[in-house]
């Protein structure tokens, strides 16, 4: 599959990791659009968030957590973040396979700019 995002969980494309167990990895952005960006993502191959179903119940729980704790070791639980999820064309999805931006780290101003 010509997924960039599963050659990243393969290894077989490089990232800068901050979190991962059997189930999820979380690397920086290689453009961040802030001090903190991280992308969040299942290791399961889930195209967008349309695709999420109930099987995928526990993977989604443990990406929230990982939000929580990353948020909490980048410095930036407290003075906030954003996590984003872009679904389909319109929101600007540029990778396929299901991702959550962790953004921090400034003050991220108005949500739509
Ligand atoms: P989007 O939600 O699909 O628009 O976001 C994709 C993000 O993936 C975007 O912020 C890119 O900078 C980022 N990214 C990356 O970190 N590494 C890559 O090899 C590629 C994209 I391609």
């Amino acid at each position: 599959m010509d997924c960039i995002f599963c050659k990243i969980v393969e290894g077989s494309i490089p990232s800068k990791k901050v979190f991962e167990n059997e189930r999820i990895l979380a690397f920086h952005d290689i453009q961040p659009a802030a001090p903190v960006h991280v992308l969040i993502i299942p290791k399961k191959h889930i195209p967008t968030m349309n695709d999420v179903t109930g099987e995928d119940d526990a993977v989604m729980a443990e990406i929230f957590e990982a939000a929580r704790q990353i948020a909490k070791e980048l410095g930036v639980n407290e003075s906030g973040y954003r996590l984003i999820n872009n679904c389909n064309p319109d929101s600007g999805q540029i990778v396929y396979h299901l991702h959550f931006h962790l953004v921090g780290g400034r003050n991220l101003g108005p949500l739509l700019g």
